[in-house]
């Protein structure tokens, strides 16, 4: 008998348990109710978050998302190439010096003209972090009715890695190299944008990473219930493997040990009041997100001692804010 169940082909006998077993289907799935609407094969590295991101966006909040953005790896893509497309969604290519002004332009047509459409801007660090955050800032303060997704690779990757405000302490990049006793990767502490544009008080703030997508869905679909009553901001951890020196196959791997090191924490902030939406209750050191990587590789102890308490202090500062706000009323303007 156990002689013929081994002649039975492995790949048959699976096919046959998989009739027989109900599967359950998970909760992300739930989510993907639309279609994806880009091509099979595009133009991203392999194991790229990017691209697994962007694909993501859409099957979840919809089709009919009008999106806009600027030079990065995103645009070849989203712009298309040779007159091709690459997708079928609405797509209004824009400069990164300008990029939350044209959406705020976008957002406000739509609105006029009574058009229930969601602008949703979406962009690279370099523009979100360092060359358009002025009027990042600007249409936060306005609480311009739209949706802003930084999807974050910590570096400006499409001109050649080089750094960018949110690029980590001791990362290499191609501006921030290791080698010569002076050039030990990135000398600065990273910037904190998540935090920075909940301290702007729009309705609606928050991190997410590919490792969660359970989270991640959520907080699409509540960007866009809420973008009616004004900005919201998404801070999106998207490693990118060829400017990580990062295996493709663990892209996923290192968002998830990104959350778990606290090197990424998930929360978000409604009107600046700050929620973790997972709290890691035994955080695992930030040596088991860097290993992943070769941009780290060149780390002393010491150097990633730094790196540890910037990750500590900020997930206090996180901590202590979140209990801040959810304890202290804010003041009443006159108009209130
Ligand atoms: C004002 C301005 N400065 C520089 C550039 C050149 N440039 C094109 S893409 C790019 C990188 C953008 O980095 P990021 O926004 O992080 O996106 P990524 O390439 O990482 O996807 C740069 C600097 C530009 N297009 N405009
Ligand atoms: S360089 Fe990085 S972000 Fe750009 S397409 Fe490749 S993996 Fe993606
Ligand atoms: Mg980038």
């Amino acid at each position: 008998m156990n002689l013929i169940r081994n002649l039975i082909p492995k790949k048959r006998e699976g096919n046959k348990m998989t009739e027989k077993k109900k599967v359950k289907p998970t909760k992300v799935l739930d989510h993907l109710v639309h279609e994806d609407p880009f091509s099979k094969g595009v133009a991203f590295c392999p194991g790229c978050g990017l691209e697994l991101l962007l694909r993501f966006i859409p099957q979840v909040m919809g089709n009919d998302i009008v999106i806009t953005g600027t030079p990065s790896c995103s645009a070849p893509v989203l712009l298309g190439q040779n007159n091709q497309s690459w997708h079928s969604l609405s797509y209004f290519g824009t400069l990164m010096t300008g990029a939350a002004a044209n959406a705020t332009g976008l957002a406000r047509y739509y609105r006029k003209a009574g058009i229930d459409n969601t602008v949703v801007c979406f962009n690279g660090d370099g523009t979100a972090a360092d060359i358009g955050f002025g009027n990042l800032s600007g249409a936060a303060e306005r609480n311009e009715p739209f949706i802003y997704i930084c999807y974050d690779n910590e570096g400006y990757m499409n001109t050649g890695i080089q750094k960018s405000g949110t690029t980590p302490f001791g990362a290499t990049t191609t501006t921030t190299p290791y080698g010569a006793a002076a050039t030990q990767g990135k000398n600065l502490r990273r910037m904190n944008l998540g935090l920075k544009m909940a301290m702007h008080k729009i309705p609606y703030t928050a991190t997410a990473t590919l490792s969660d997508l359970d989270d991640l869905a959520k907080k699409l679909k509540k960007a866009k219930e809420m973008k009616n009553q004004g900005f919201c901001f998404l801070h999106i951890l998207a490693p990118c493997p060829t400017g990580w020196g990062l295996a493709p196959h663990n892209t996923i791997e290192a968002c998830r040990r990104a959350v778990k090191s606290n090197y990424f924490p998930l929360w978000e902030a409604i009107n600046g009041r700050i929620r973790m939406t997972k709290t890691v209750k035994k955080p695992k050191p930030v040596a088991t997100y860097t290993e992943l990587m070769k941009k780290f590789a060149h780390l002393s102890e010491a150097d990633l001692q730094i790196l540890q308490d910037d990750i500590d202090y900020e997930y206090c500062l996180l901590g202590g804010l979140s209990v801040l706000e959810a304890e202290c009323q804010l003041p009443l303007s006159e108009e209130d």
